[in-house]
């Protein structure tokens, strides 16, 4: 059989649909943004995806999200957060570094008299062995994160709901 089939504008594998608006398109109106998120990885990650993945779901919870991108050196991270006076910081890692440098970010973040109280999350493959230990996770706690997400299948439900229910004022009041 030739010639085009239902819904074919083109040529092969060209298929016309009617644009549907995304849901962010939906509910665009005089809505000012709940605040702005740096979403970032750290210094030996490559990944770019899980950041691309993170942006859309923050923006499509009413954020401004500034990605800061792959492989970002400490101190512009840190640079960029005191710049943009961020509501929350987002870290993701997927090579099998993210405990690490987990650790030396918080630290030097929590060590760092502007950036102190900066809310920061931290999730995505953060060991080489699947789901991280529940003491690596205490340890990453206790150095500072407000909150880790392990890559589980609930955790990024556990994300969204706690970002749904975050105002900027109530970002600042994690701590
Ligand atoms: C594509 C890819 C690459 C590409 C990346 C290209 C690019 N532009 O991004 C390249 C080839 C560069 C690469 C390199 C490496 N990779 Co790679 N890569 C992958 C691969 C196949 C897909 C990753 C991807 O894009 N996923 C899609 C995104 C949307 O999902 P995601 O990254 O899984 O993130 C999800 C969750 O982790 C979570 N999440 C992530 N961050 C956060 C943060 C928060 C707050 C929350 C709530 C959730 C969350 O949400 C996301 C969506 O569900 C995975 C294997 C796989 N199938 O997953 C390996 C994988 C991530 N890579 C791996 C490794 C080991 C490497 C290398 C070290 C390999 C090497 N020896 O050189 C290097 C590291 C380079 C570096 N310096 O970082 C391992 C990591 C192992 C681990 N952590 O346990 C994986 C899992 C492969 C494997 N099974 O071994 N990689």
């Amino acid at each position: 059989m030739s010639g085009p089939t239902n819904g074919t504008a083109g040529g092969a594998g060209t298929v016309a649909r009617p644009a549907a608006p995304l849901p962010a398109q939906r509910s665009a109106g005089p809505v000012p943004p709940r605040g702005t998120v740096v979403v970032s990885s750290m210094a030996s990650d490559a990944h770019t995806w899980n950041l691309v993945f993170l942006q859309l779901l923050i923006e499509e919870l009413g954020f401004e999200v500034v990605n800061l991108g792959a492989t970002v050196p400490d101190e512009m991270l840190l640079a960029e957060c005191r710049e943009r006076g961020p509501a929350l910081l987002v870290l993701s890692s997927v090579n099998g570094h993210g405990y690490h440098e987990g650790l030396r970010v918080i630290r030097r973040l929590r060590a760092d008299a502007d950036l102190a109280g900066l809310p920061v999350l931290i999730g995505g493959k953060l060991g080489i062995t699947g789901g991280e230990s529940a003491e690596h996770i205490e340890e990453l706690l206790g150095a500072g994160f407000d909150a880790v997400f392990d890559d589980r299948p609930e955790g990024i439900a556990a994300f969204t709901g706690l970002l749904g229910r975050l105002s900027e004022r109530q970002a600042h009041e994690l701590r």
